[in-house]
Formats: C-alpha cells, sequence, structure tokens
C-alpha cells in the first residue's frame, strides 16, 4: 500500500477531534503543563513562519503528554488591528467581515496541520465576549489610579487624520500617504507601566535560565535604570530653578552650558524680552516637529541655540549659558542637561560646533588630557581635578560624595531614572477595543458602569478612504447618557491599543467559554503561569514587557496570585528563503497549503523541525523538503516491507533472554540509546533536529538488521519493540503517520494517549567496547575488545595484534597507558 498521507492525516484529525483527546481541564490530578505559542494575527493564510511556530509547540505539547502531563494547548486570533482597517478600505468590505473570514480559512488551515489544540479554548480579540474583560480591567485599573489621561506630543499625518506609531513613520514620512509627519498634541489614556519598573526589572532574575539571555537583556536596557543625581541650577537674576539629571555628579565642576530640551517649559520664560526669542522659536518649532526616532539617533547631528540666559552652578558658584540642544528629550529625567564637554561626547561635538569651554575635571592615571587638542571626551575613570574639596577622589568616590554634599546643601538630591515611559493605549482606530469612558458637561470624565459593559463597537459603521476611524461621526456610538449624572454626553472615540488584548489573552484561555467573568481564579492558577511560551523574537520587547506588567497589574487588583506569566520562553528563527526572509513584497513565499497538498502535514512539519535547531533562522529548500519525505516514506516502507513479521508489541518491551544473535543486541542496545538521546534532547535542550537525527540513525539499524532478526520468534520480538519505539519516538514531530502505523501494528488505544518510552541501563550496557592502540603517538591498531576485560587483560590484546607486533619489534617498551574503553598507548625504542 502506497503511503498516502493526505488520507491519513484527514482520519487521524478526524478521529482526535470526535474523541476530544486534547480536550484538558484543571481538575486532572495530573501534573499540568502549559503549552503557548504566541497567536495569530488573522491576515488571511497562514505561512511558514506560522508552521514553524506552531509545530514546535505541538512538539513540546505532545512529548509533555506523553510524559504523563496534563497538558494545555491552545489556540485563537489576534483580531483587532490596522491590516483589517486598511483591506476593508481598499477592498470595500468590513472589517468584521475580513477578519471573521480570514479566522475561517486559517482555522481549517491549521488542523490540516494536526496540532494537537484544545479548540474549545479558542478566542477572537475582537469578539465582545473578550474585549468586555478588557473594559472591565480598564474601569479596575482607573480606579486603581494605574490609568490617567494627558497630553502629550504624538506622530500625526496631516492627510491620513490619524496618530501613528513609531514603527509607522518612515524617514520622517507617513508609511501610507508619504506625507511629512508632524507632531501634534492629543490627550491619551496612559497605563502606568513606569509604576512596575523597578519589579518589571527585578523579576527578570526569576526568569534567567528560562528565557534566552538576549531577550532579558533586551527587557533590561528597555527599562533602562539609571542611578544618579538630581541638581538644582538658579537661573540668573530670577527666581526660577532648573533641575537636571546626571548620572555623572562627580563631573559637576565642569559644568560650561546647559542644554534643555525644546519643548522644556522653562524656555519661553528665559527667552522672554531677548533678542533671541524669535530664533529659538524657530528652531524650536523645526525640532519639536521631528520624529522621536530620529532624534534619538546616535548620527542626529548636535544642534542648539543660545537662549540668552545663564544659570550658576551651586557647587563652584560659576555662571553657565544656556542653551536649547536638539539632542535633548523633553520626557526623560528633567529635560535639562549640565553640559560637560569634557566627558560626555555629545557634549564634546555641541562644544566644538559652538566653541565652548571645554573644562577638564577627571584626569586619567597614564596620561595628561589638554582640551585644546583632545579629539573626544574622555569617559573613563580617573581621579577628581579642579573639583574644589574633592580633587584627588576617584571619579567613583566623587559620585556618592558630591550627591550626599548636594543633599546637605539642598540643591539637589539622589536619584533614579527609568528609560521606560508610560503606556499609551489611546488609537484613533476603528477596529479596536472601545475605551470605556464618557465625557460629560458637568462631571467631566466619567467611567462607564461595570453593569454596561460591553461598550459594544458598532458595527454598522461606513468606513472612510482614508482611514480616519468612523467612530467621531457615528451618532449612534457617540451620544449616550453620563453614568454618573444621567445627563447626555459623548463618548470617547480612541480604541485601546491592540497590544492591551495580547496582554492577558493567556489568562482568559485557561476559562475562554466563562461568559460571568474573564476567568475563574481556580483555572487560572491551576493553568498558570505559561510551563513554555513560544514566538518570534521580534516580540521580545514590547509584547512581553506588557504581558509581564499587565500580569503584575491584574494581581494587584486581586485576580490572580502569580507574578509572571511565562515562566519559559524560546524564541525561535525566521524561515528564510535564498537568504532573505519570507515575505509577500519579496514574492518569495512557499505556500504551506501547497506543501502539505504535495508532501502532506508530517513531512511539512517534520522538515520545520529537521531543518534547524528552534532558534536559529533556516533556509526553505526543496531538496530539504524532498529529504524530510523520504525519511517518512522510509519509515512507512520498513513496516510494509514487514507486514505479518511484527508483533503488537510495546517500546522497549524487549529483553535480554530475547537478544541470542549480535544483531538482535545491537538493536537492543540502540533502541534504548535512541530512547535515552531523543528524550533529552527534546526536554532539556529543545534540540528536535539531533533528536529526529537519532531515531534516524535507529532506523538505518533497523533495515540492516530486520532480515536477519525476522527469522526466529526471539529476533521478532526484538524487531517489534524497537520498531514500536521509532513510532512514539516520531509520534510527537509526525503524528499521523505513526498513529496511522500505531494502528497497523495492532494498537487498540490511540497513539496519542500513549506514555513516552523509557529506557533501562542494563540494555545500554555494552559488551565489547572498541579501544584504539597507539605505538609511540601513532595508531596501530583498533580492537574490539570484552567491556569485561581488566587493565591487564587488554594490555596483553593490545601487544598481541599482528600490526602492533610489526611496531615494536626489537624494541624495549618503556611504559603502557591504558585508558579503559578507550585507548591503549604504548612507548617503546
Ligand atoms: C552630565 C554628564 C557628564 C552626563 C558626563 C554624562 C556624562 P543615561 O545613562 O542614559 O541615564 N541626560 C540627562 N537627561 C537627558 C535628556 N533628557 N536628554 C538627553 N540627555 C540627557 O544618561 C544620563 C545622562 O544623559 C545624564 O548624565 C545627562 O548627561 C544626559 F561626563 O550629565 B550627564
Ligand atoms: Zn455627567
Amino acid at each position: 500500500m502506497k503511503y498516502d498521507p493526505q488520507a491519513i492525516e484527514t482520519k487521524w484529525q478526524e478521529t482526535w477531534a470526535t474523541n476530544g483527546d486534547f480536550h484538558t481541564d484543571h481538575t486532572s490530578d495530573k501534573p499540568k503543563h502549559y503549552v503557548l505559542e504566541m497567536f495569530p494575527y488573522p491576515s488571511g493564510n497562514i505561512h511558514m513562519g506560522h508552521v514553524r511556530n506552531y509545530s514546535l509547540g505541538d512538539v513540546v505539547a505532545r512529548f509533555m503528554r506523553m510524559k504523563g502531563k496534563n497538558v494545555m494547548h491552545p489556540m485563537g486570533w489576534d483580531a483587532f488591528g490596522l491590516p483589517a482597517e486598511n483591506a476593508a478600505i481598499k477592498n470595500n468590505i468590513h472589517p468584521a467581515k475580513w477578519t471573521h473570514s480570514n479566522i475561517d480559512n486559517m482555522r481549517s488551515q491549521l488542523s490540516r496541520l494536526g496540532y494537537s489544540f484544545d479548540w474549545r479554548r479558542e478566542l477572537a480579540t475582537c469578539d465582545k465576549e473578550y474585549y468586555r474583560w478588557e473594559q472591565l480591567f480598564f474601569l479596575k485599573f482607573l480606579e486603581k489610579g494605574l490609568l490617567y489621561r494627558k497630553r502629550q506630543a504624538q506622530n500625526w499625518c496631516p492627510t491620513c487624520n490619524t496618530v501613528l506609531a513609531n514603527e509607522q513613520v518612515e524617514d520622517g514620512l507617513c508609511w501610507r500617504c508619504d506625507t511629512v509627519v508632524e507632531q501634534r498634541d492629543l490627550a491619551q489614556w496612559f497605563l502606568k507601566i513606569t509604576d512596575y519598573a523597578e519589579e518589571l526589572l527585578a523579576d527578570l532574575e526569576k526568569l534567567k535560565g528560562g528565557w534566552p539571555d538576549r531577550v532579558i537583556s533586551m527587557q533590561e536596557n528597555w527599562i533602562g535604570k539609571s542611578v544618579g543625581a538630581e541638581i538644582e541650577f538658579k537661573v540668573e537674576d530670577s527666581e526660577e530653578v532648573i533641575p537636571v539629571f546626571t548620572t555623572r555628579p562627580d563631573t559637576a565642576f565642569g559644568v560650561s552650558f546647559m542644554s534643555l530640551a525644546p519643548e522644556h517649559p522653562m524656555v519661553e520664560k528665559l527667552i522672554e524680552g531677548k533678542e533671541q526669542a524669535d530664533d529659538v522659536r524657530a528652531f524650536v518649532k523645526r525640532i519639536t516637529n521631528m520624529d522621536r526616532i530620529e532624534r534619538t539617533s546616535d548620527n542626529l547631528e548636535k544642534e542648539g541655540i543660545f537662549t540668552g540666559a545663564y544659570c550658576i552652578n551651586p557647587l563652584n558658584g560659576t555662571k553657565v549659558p544656556v542653551y536649547v540642544a536638539n539632542f535633548v528629550l523633553v520626557d526623560y529625567g528633567t529635560g535639562a542637561v549640565m553640559a560637560v564637554p569634557a566627558h560626555d561626547q555629545r557634549d564634546f561635538e555641541f562644544a566644538r560646533k559652538y566653541d565652548l569651554p571645554i573644562n577638564v575635571v577627571i584626569q586619567p592615571e597614564d596620561e595628561k588630557l589638554d582640551p585644546t587638542t583632545m579629539t573626544e571626551a574622555y569617559t573613563a575613570p580617573g581621579v577628581m581635578v579642579n573639583s574644589g574639596d574633592f580633587s584627588g577622589l576617584t571619579n567613583e568616590e566623587g559620585k556618592d560624595k558630591v550627591a550626599v554634599w548636594l543633599q546637605e546643601n539642598t540643591c539637589g538630591k539622589k536619584t533614579i531614572n527609568y528609560r521606560l515611559r508610560d503606556w499609551n493605549i489611546s488609537r484613533q482606530r476603528y477596529w479596536g477595543a472601545p475605551i470605556p469612558v464618557v465625557y460629560c458637561d458637568e462631571c467631566g470624565i466619567v467611567p462607564e458602569k461595570e453593569e454596561n459593559l460591553p461598550i459594544e463597537l458598532p458595527l454598522n459603521v461606513q468606513t472612510h478612504q482614508d482611514g480616519r476611524s468612523p467612530l467621531p461621526d457615528t451618532p449612534e456610538f457617540i451620544n449616550c447618557t453620563c453614568p454618573k449624572c444621567g445627563k447626555p454626553a459623548r463618548r470617547e472615540t480612541d480604541t485601546m491599543d491592540t497590544f492591551v488584548e495580547s496582554s492577558w489573552y493567556f489568562a482568559r484561555y485557561t476559562d475562554a467559554q466563562n461568559h460571568e467573568a474573564p476567568f475563574t481564579p481556580e483555572a487560572l492558577n491551576y493553568w498558570a503561569p505559561v510551563d513554555q511560551y513560544i514566538g518570534g523574537v521580534e516580540h521580545a520587547i514590547l509584547h512581553l514587557l506588557y504581558a509581564r506588567f499587565f500580569t503584575k497589574a491584574l494581581r494587584d487588583c486581586d485576580y490572580l496570585d502569580f507574578d509572571e506569566p511565562f515562566s519559559n520562553l524560546l524564541t525561535q528563527g525566521m524561515v528564510l528563503m535564498d537568504g532573505s526572509k519570507m515575505s509577500k513584497s519579496k514574492g518569495n513565499v512557499v505556500d504551506p497549503t501547497d506543501m502539505i497538498a504535495r508532501y502532506g502535514a508530517d513531512t511539512v512539519r517534520l522538515f520545520c523541525l529537521f531543518a534547524a535547531p528552534p532558534e536559529r533562522d533556516f533556509e526553505w529548500s526543496e531538496s530539504g523538503i524532498d529529504g524530510s519525505f523520504r525519511f517518512v516514506n522510509r519509515i512507512w516502507r520498513l513496516i510494509e516491507e514487514l507486514e505479518g513479521e511484527l508483533l503488537t508489541a510495546a517500546p522497549c518491551s524487549s529483553t535480554a533472554d530475547d537478544c541470542t544473535c549480535k544483531e538482535a543486541k545491537n538493536i537492543r542496545l540502540k533502541e534504548h540509546e535512541t530512547v535515552k538521546k531523543a528524550g533529552d534532547d527534546i526536554e532539556q535542550r529543545f534540540q528536535f533536529n539531533t533528536a529526529i537525527a537519532a531515531v534516524m540513525e535507529l532506523v538505518n539499524e533497523l533495515y540492516l538488521a530486520k532480515d536477519a532478526l525476522k527469522g526466529d520468534e526471539k529476533g521478532r520480538k526484538v524487531l517489534s519493540s524497537a520498531i514500536s519505539t521509532v513510532i512514539n519516538l516520531m509520534s510527537p514531530f509526525t503524528p499521523h503517520l505513526c498513529e496511522e502505523i500505531w494502528e497497523m501494528l495492532g494498537h487498540t488505544d490511540r497513539l496519542v494517549h500513549a506514555q513516552w518510552p523509557t529506557y533501562s541501563e542494563e540494555a545500554m550496557v555494552k559488551d565489547v567496547l572498541t579501544v584504539v592502540v597507539q605505538v609511540n603517538g601513532k595508531v596501530r591498531a583498533r580492537l574490539e575488545v570484552p567491556a569485561a576485560a581488566s587493565k591487564d587483560e587488554v594490555e596483553e590484546l593490545a601487544k598481541n595484534d599482528a600490526n602492533v607486533l610489526k611496531h615494536i619489534e626489537g624494541k624495549t617498551i618503556r611504559k603502557v597507558i591504558v585508558v579503559p574503553g578507550k585507548l591503549v598507548n604504548i612507548v617503546a625504542n
């Protein structure tokens, strides 16, 4: 019978589904294991990156099930977001319709791959049954003071009439229409993630070992903790004070000017009535229209303008000019910088450009810095000089001493700053979860009542060609009554950032059909945290940080009782084509559906798993998928050829007594070694490719030994046991093929309920070992010696080998070293 993947695969997919083989709940007394892959955006079709992601997760899920765990493996859809709106505009189809038909299509594509999902837990974030809980969290966070509204400059496209995320601004232009992006002040809702900066940083400690180091350090950098001091500079001839944030209080005697962010509120006061005023205003306008990415780039040409004002350095009383500079950010530290050109590179470049003084206050041990000849700032450690009473201290000592002095003299204090910003969750978008607040002329901003949730996103709207949200001109949506005073009010028309949905979906899966609550604590606290999370490294910062924050915020609102959502993280590499990422725009896409039609799902899965270790990128190749197909067929043929000869045997069921010949002994040894290797590779290292390679070797051995073994009852037992092991070991990778063969072998219980085979040490004891014999450092023989032989016996055998004899003939043996099981080294002259 020819291997027919289409027939076999659909048969087993149906069988597993009808029997609910992957359904699990939280009342089991087995230990739980929660396996989760990052859920897909329903863009239309699944691509190879998805196949790789979900195949990796499915191996973990199936393996853990075989290891006796109660495994939850859910799937759902990250279904709100911009592409649906764009497609709606382009194809004149409603975003809801577009999204749901994509979901239907992708669900059937995923089903065709045979993943062991518990589909009863499926969710789509655009369903009101999902986002209503998010609206509830919004109200809880508001109550708890974790949410606030603030005006802030945003990237704004005047043509599309909408805010753009930083990622949607390309070289200062709108990604969609190439209009120059402006900065516009808008009132937005912010989640106070900065309240959790310290905990988010500290808890990374708990994730070490379970998360890739690279991701941990990316999160650390994103949170960006800086320890330093705030120093207050008095403005000359004024009552005003400008505090600066510095990580280098030890350099304070070297300040030669001050730089303010263009948006700094003091700028207007400083230039008032001064001749520079108009020029400064023009400069500020130009710089504030640049986007943040450009402003923070290292290549930014440093520019600034003198305000005409001066301030006083509290440490030495010197008077320094105040500049406005393009590289100073308003929302970091205090938005003002004490500039020390001798020891800070940006200040150095700025000072050279505008001919400002460079004062050396830190001297290195081995050279003497000369400000007139320096070509760059000196930023390494050294000894404080020209620093009053602090001179002579090392700069590390100085950092603390200066900070203490500031505190004692009430002109500064030690402080900590984080690079992390509060999370702006407002989007001027239609296809998102409505924000549950209303604006009332009497009462101001009023949260919706819980019993009014969900605030449904109206589906009966006309989307605008230019991408503007239709919500502000949908009267049925905006006109509402104030929950507080009952008078007419207006509904918030911004929707939530889609990252809000993906921040808690892992929790909803634990109780996805609950209509009374987002989840029950019993279900969530049983399943959570996720034991193994798998996804692309492109989410290393935002999604993972937001989900970590959300977990802590929900914990503090008494919704759950753990601190971190994902105990272990595996970041998978990309699937490449001709060395670059597969993408529609490059036209280098391999469609999984085509591949499944040609080779079957098992082969496609196998190739994605065998091509490389999970974390590494790999190239899609015809020869690669052909190779996987050949291996699948090789297993199939082995069974076919032995039809009628095989017994219905459990894996690792043959005994030492069954091994009456060399071949049998060898097969049994190899069988047990393979169980050990494959299990270790999967469990400890996610080395699925080497686990598969080990099974391939066993299959090769079986081909070589089968004729010798199939002749008698004991031999057949050995053969059947080993084949049964192959089928079990391969079942997480090629589940349909294995399930079919399992049935052909006469098993009545489905393979999805089988246990992972267990090896025995006894079977792995070798009775002959290969020993290399060297004479004066050169290999002269390889001997098969009984494993039980003593050192002396091995030495005798070595000395009597014909070739060795030839090389020691007529010489005196000076020394013999025996490394048991490996080597005999003879020194003779
Ligand atoms: C004086 C100084 C001397 C500095 C020196 C550095 C070296 P991190 O480590 O990133 O926290 N700074 C402070 N606020 C800023 C802002 N809003 N925009 C741009 N730069 C700002 O960097 C802290 C340092 O960055 C601060 O320490 C300040 O320059 C600058 F030899 O103060 B420093
Ligand atoms: Zn009101």
